[in-house]
């Protein structure tokens, strides 16, 4: 194994602002709010303040698949936080989500105190409860979801703070830390995928919260579309979970729910703010650019 550094822990950690790691710029190790800044605030009840990746991916599939559902109590205003300019520290998003992290959600259904949620897993459990929808009254099936759902939110650090902030962001490559993620990162996928050789969804037959939770992190790594690791990693071997991630990716909600938020890829896939259904046939960036 190659030993990439003589570094030797000194008795006392201290921060090091330049080292190099992308996001170095916003990682910093205090909570707390770096300025003020209220949020915006639409017509909805619901007013999501994310970033189309998989955590936020997971928040526009479920509020496009209630909207799809017939839920109109659902219309929500989806405002764009750029987390690499700091903007999940302004005031206003440290009041909703302490953790300064997206996806936050503020509900102002029953009035202007909204009720605030944070992390995308609760946010799903808190969506599904209040409309009464993708996830199962069962108790045995419940169960299953449930645990499925807190396992995505267990295993997704490793997936992505582990494997992909080594093999993609890290300054240098380490071949310990790699070694040790890829093989965490493979050893999940085959969970899953002994898991979808048995069932069609995760929780069963139905698709929940926890396919909803799962998709955007090992759906997108089975199909080789995270940190440009698929052929390292040999992701086609998965193919229970290629042919699960296919199915998802073919629903009308969640084409619409990936683009909402989105700041990367094709123009006419992102949608930064969505207020209105019509917003995915009028403001992505490919229309609003040939408009300006
Ligand atoms: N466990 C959290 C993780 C959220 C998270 O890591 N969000 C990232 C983007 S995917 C973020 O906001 N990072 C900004 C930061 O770390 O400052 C959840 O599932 O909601």
């Amino acid at each position: 194994m190659s030993n990439t550094t003589d570094y030797v822990p000194p008795k006392i950690w201290t921060w090091n602002k330049a080292n190099g790691g992308r996001f170095a710029n916003i990682n910093r190790p205090v909570a707390g709010a770096t300025h003020e800044q209220a949020l915006p605030r639409g017509k909805h009840p619901l007013q999501l303040y994310s970033l189309g990746t998989p955590n936020g991916v997971k928040v526009t599939v479920m509020l496009e698949e209630l909207l799809a559902q017939g839920h109109s109590g659902a219309e929500y205003d989806a405002w764009l936080i750029r987390i690499n300019e700091g903007q999940q520290f302004g005031s206003g998003f440290v009041a909703a989500n302490p953790n300064s992290k997206i996806p936050a959600l503020l509900d102002y259904s029953n009035g202007d105190s909204p009720v605030r949620v944070f992390e995308s897993g609760a946010i799903l459990l808190y969506l599904a409860e209040k409309f009464g929808t993708l996830v199962p009254t069962d108790p045995a099936l419940r169960a299953e979801c449930m645990s499925w759902l807190f396992w995505q939110m267990g295993s997704a650090p490793y997936l992505g703070g582990g494997f992909g902030h080594f093999y993609a962001y890290a300054p240098f490559k380490i071949e310990y830390a790699i070694d040790r993620f890829a093989m965490e990162v493979k050893r999940e996928l085959d969970v899953l995928n002994r898991r979808l050789a048995e069932s069609r969804f995760i929780a069963g037959d139905d698709y929940t919260i926890a396919d909803i939770a799962i998709w955007p992190w090992y759906g997108g790594m089975a199909k080789g579309q995270l940190y440009e690791g698929g052929e390292f990693l040999q992701v086609q071997e998965y193919t229970h979970v290629i042919r699960w991630a296919d199915e998802i990716a073919k629903r009308p909600a969640v084409r619409r729910g990936r683009m909402v938020n989105r700041v990367m890829g094709p123009l006419e896939t992102q949608l930064h703010e969505r207020h209105d259904a019509s917003d995915f046939d009028t403001q992505t960036q490919d229309k609003l650019q040939a408009k300006a």
